[in-house]
């Protein structure tokens, strides 16, 4: 087997008969026999269960599911001619021999003739697709935003291991994460297909036969959850609902994060803090790799690179600096060292069919690897890691090699459940076990505190766990334009909390690409630097002054924004939209259906970052220096350019260029964006007086701002407070009322209005908790900007 190919839908037994039992509709035929049941899960939610009888390890789901939508309700088979009938809740379901019929909020999919199949425990649908006009998630994938005429391998690797060759390009298949989860279009629908199957599944979306979508599993049980629109959003919320959303990180893990593999002195770590401050660039965390390590034992410190790491770290947090370390999956096989001797009576390590010890071959040399999927093994995992948190003061925790990556041995024979239970099953889900380990790691050590942590793999609800990055990119230009359409896939994946290497990893970054992907993911949800050991070093001032300027401006940006960062991841917890969304998530019309090229961030931010470099694309000189020109397609409505300042008319496709500095930026007209606007350092601000931007020209504001102790979980069970926000022009005056509401102390946050609005107002009322002033307004020099005025009253 080799990646690329497919099981070819000839090869499948198309079912001849169809049984209606009264809750289960049997597809029989010569090689095929299936049972197919029908249950409501929740609102616009429905499952389809697919057994095969060719099936021999019966497992039902992967653990992808939250435990409240596994049962569900069974939906009683009717019949109708020829044809089994489920009337679910969320929508009609016709099944006959060979066809599957699926409406739901109007939106109506089809299988082709034959279009359901068996090859042994292999298991084929087949979509009639020719009036679907777009596909999306797919979860991490290289290439473009809309997945139409392109497929998707479930399955998770270790990309530069496997594609060693050919990893810089922009079409490797599979990649670290498997999701098989597709959003498809038709005529301003959206319908949302998640087939939960633990192991390798392949998704096709018209690529080896054009106007038919594929799904094929390998093995096991398919449970298809059909979700309902009719828009995108509410089949993203309600995928983010099945799967469970994203639980709210510290503030310092959504700041600006340098890491380096290569990192490995002490000294190192206190040379790179007193840079970030000489470059005058706040950063909220350090980075450990995999060289901090004795020898690559887990849980072990190079007592000579560094011989007290807790100090060191303590020293980093002192200056507002926090300190996150690798933790790879792989413990070195060595009697006498102490993880290993712990895990050995217990056997919490995966077996061989037989029941040895089974053996990788990765840093540490011989390597075993605990079997995250048993709960004694979490607990064994989740003691050591506690433990090692603690006694070396580390506050993140970064899970490597986890696809899992076991070098030149055979993945295959690691087995799970001392041996009892196949490869497959878990093999996609080892990452997200294993995150589940370590986040129960965390919450051992400090019940009410946020955890953050970082996965390479992942499958459908790892994110209840862990952020995700999408691993060893290369520096190109074709890998930054990559990570746009990557990122925004995967938050249409319920994964809302990710982001690339910024810089590239693999190979040499130059400065003005350096500066680029800086601009380009400043605002993305996770913002880190990192690169290989062999590559050229990349932190802010490594390409002297200018290039220094641009990227600190990228940084601070983003500080500015955290406010309004935190309030979107508020948002994703809440209600399951995405931080980062393409434009179709909240525009509709062909122009946006592969708009792949800038984001918004919120419903507010609109990010059109530059993504070619010097003699790559279009460009204008200006003032006598060369700027980058890109085209920006600007939704209806009346946008502000954050950028240069001043409004624009929307509805349309603009040119922009943008000097080396400069990152296009629009806020659309009623939104608000709240600043922070104190001294920028490190993680030690004070997000207590907020600045808030009312973007008022034609359009009034409308804006619920969270007040929360933004460190404790308490927000879990509602300890949180909505300052609603409503600001409008009335002639010339200017009305603001904030009123708080919810589970938090009132008049905690002071919060300063700053309108972006018309030269013809003068005049502010303002009125917080019930308590009004009325003062002038002093217009700008500029005439959109009114002076900001303190409100404290
Ligand atoms: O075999 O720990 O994706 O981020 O720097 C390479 C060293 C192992 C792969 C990760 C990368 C990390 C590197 N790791």
């Amino acid at each position: 087997m080799f990646f690329g190919q497919k099981i070819h839908p000839l090869n499948f037994d198309v079912p001849e008969r169809l049984i209606i039992g009264s809750e289960t509709v049997e597809l029989t035929g010569p090689g095929v026999q299936l049972r197919v049941r029908c249950a409501d899960i929740a609102e616009g939610c429905l499952r389809l269960r697919f057994d095969n009888a060719a099936v021999a390890d019966l497992f039902q789901h992967s653990d992808a599911v939250l435990p409240e939508g596994r049962e569900g309700q069974p939906v009683a088979a009717q019949r109708e001619a020829e044809t089994a009938l489920f009337a679910a809740r969320a929508g009609r379901v016709e099944l006959g021999a060979a066809r599957l019929r699926l409406e739901l909020a109007g939106f109506t999919l089809e299988t082709v003739a034959g279009g359901i199949g068996a090859c042994g425990p292999a298991l084929l649908l087949n979509f009639a697709i020719a009036a679907v006009d777009g596909c999306y998630g797919f979860g991490e994938r290289t290439r473009r935003l809309n997945k139409l005429g392109d497929s998707a391998d479930c399955l998770t690797v270790d990309v530069v291991a496997v594609f060693r060759h050919t990893y810089a390009r922009d079409d490797y298949d599979p990649t670290y994460v498997a999701i098989p989860w597709a959003i498809l279009s038709g005529n301003g629908r959206f319908l949302g297909l998640f087939f939960d199957n633990p192991g390798r599944a392949i998704m096709d979306a018209g690529k080896i036969r054009p106007d038919e979508f594929i799904y094929q599993s390998f093995d096991g049980v398919t449970d298809l959850y059909v979700l309902a629109g009719p828009s995108l959003a509410e089949v993203v919320r309600r995928y983010a609902a099945l799967t469970g959303r994203g639980p709210l990180p510290p503030l310092w893990a959504l700041g600006y994060h340098q890491c380096r593999w290569g990192y490995q002195y002490e000294a190192e770590f206190r040379e790179l803090a007193a840079q970030f401050a000489a470059a005058d660039v706040p950063v909220s965390a350090l980075w450990y790799d995999i060289d901090y390590m004795d020898e690559y034992r887990l849980f072990t410190w190079d007592r000579v690179d560094f011989p007290d790491p807790a100090a060191l770290n303590r020293d980093l947090q002192a200056a507002g600096i926090h300190a996150v370390t690798i933790v790879d999956p792989g413990v070195k096989r060595e009697p006498g060292y102490a993880v290993y001797d712990s895990g050995r009576e217990p056997a919490v390590f995966c077996q061989t069919a037989s029941g040895r010890e089974y053996v990788g071959k990765v840093w540490p040399g011989d390597t075993v690897f605990p079997d995250f999927t048993r709960q004694s093994a979490r607990d064994w995992w989740a003691d050591w890691l506690a433990d090692f948190l603690r006694e070396n003061a580390v506050d993140g925790v970064w899970l490597d090699m986890n696809d899992p990556a076991t070098g030149y041995s055979r993945t295959e024979e690691m087995r799970f459940a001392h041996g009892a239970i196949p490869h497959d099953r878990y093999h996609n889900q080892y990452a997200h076990f294993m995150a589940r380990a370590s986040r129960q790691a965390c919450e051992q050590l400090d019940p009410d505190g946020r955890p953050f942590l970082l996965t390479r793999s992942a499958c459908a609800g790892t994110q209840r766990y862990s952020a995700v990055w999408t691993g060893d990119n290369a520096s190109n230009w074709q890998h930054l334009r990559m990570a746009l359409p990557c990122s925004l896939n995967l938050s249409l994946s319920g994964v809302a909390f990710n982001g690339p290497d910024v810089g590239g990893f693999m190979d040499d970054t130059s400065a003005e690409l350096l500066v680029r992907w800086h601009q380009a993911c400043c605002l993305f949800p996770f913002f880190r630097n990192h690169s290989s050991r062999h590559s050229r070093p990349q932190e802010p001032w490594q390409f002297g002054p200018g290039p220094l300027a641009a990227i600190r401006g990228a940084i601070r940006t983003r500080y500015r924004l955290l406010p309004y960062l935190y309030q979107c991841f508020f948002t994703h917890w809440r209600d399951g939209d995405p931080m980062i969304r393409p434009l179709l998530y909240h525009y509709a019309g062909p122009e946006y259906a592969d708009l792949d090229d800038q984001y918004l961030l919120g419903d507010a931010l609109l990010v059109a970052p530059i993504l070619h470099g010097d003699g790559q694309g279009p460009e204008r000189v200006r003032h006598g220096i060369k700027h980058a020109q890109r085209s920006v397609v600007l939704p209806p409505g009346v946008w502000f350019d954050l950028n240069r300042g001043g409004w624009v008319e929307g509805g349309r496709t603009i040119q922009y260029a943008a000097a080396l500095d400069e990152l296009p930026l629009f806020a659309r007209d009623g939104a608000l964006l709240p600043y922070y606007a104190g001294p920028l350092r490190n993680r030690l601000m004070d997000l207590r007086a907020i600045e808030l931007h009312l973007f008022c020209r034609d359009q009034s504001v409308n804006y619920d701002y969270v007040v929360d102790d933004q460190t404790t979980r308490r927000y879990l069970s509602g300890a949180y407070g909505i300052a609603q926000i409503t600001a409008a022009i009335d002639s010339e005056r200017l009305r603001v009322t904030i009123t708080e509401t919810g589970d938090s102390p009132r008049d905690r946050v002071t919060f300063t209005p700053v309108l972006y609005g018309r030269p013809d107002v003068r005049e502010l009322e303002l009125t917080i908790n019930g308590r009004t002033v009325i003062r002038p307004l002093q217009a700008d020099q500029r005439e959109w900007l009114c002076q900001a005025w303190p409100v404290r009253i």
